[in-house]
């Protein structure tokens, strides 16, 4: 097995941890009302309001993962 192949898998099973935020279009970690909306419009600033836990106006992992148990959020 090649380095690259290593790296290779090394990075998709990275991708694959963190598929709940594919909606983070600039790949900083958390997500922004304007990410979410991107991807589900249908999901309202009150909405957003009730998953961002911490009021810091972003989403991180733990927070979707929280709304998407709650069903907030499509999982
Ligand atoms: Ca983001
Ligand atoms: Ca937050």
């Amino acid at each position: 097995m090649t380095k690259t192949t290593v790296a290779s898998i090394v990075l998709l099973s990275a991708t694959a941890a963190f598929a709940q935020l594919a909606a983070d279009a600039n790949g900083d970690g958390v997500l922004t009302i304007d990410e979410v909306q991107a991807v589900y419009p249908d999901i309202s600033a009150e909405s957003f309001t009730t998953m961002d836990l911490n009021a810091d106006g972003a989403l991180d992992e733990a927070e979707v993962q929280a709304a998407q148990e709650a069903g907030l959020m499509p999982a």
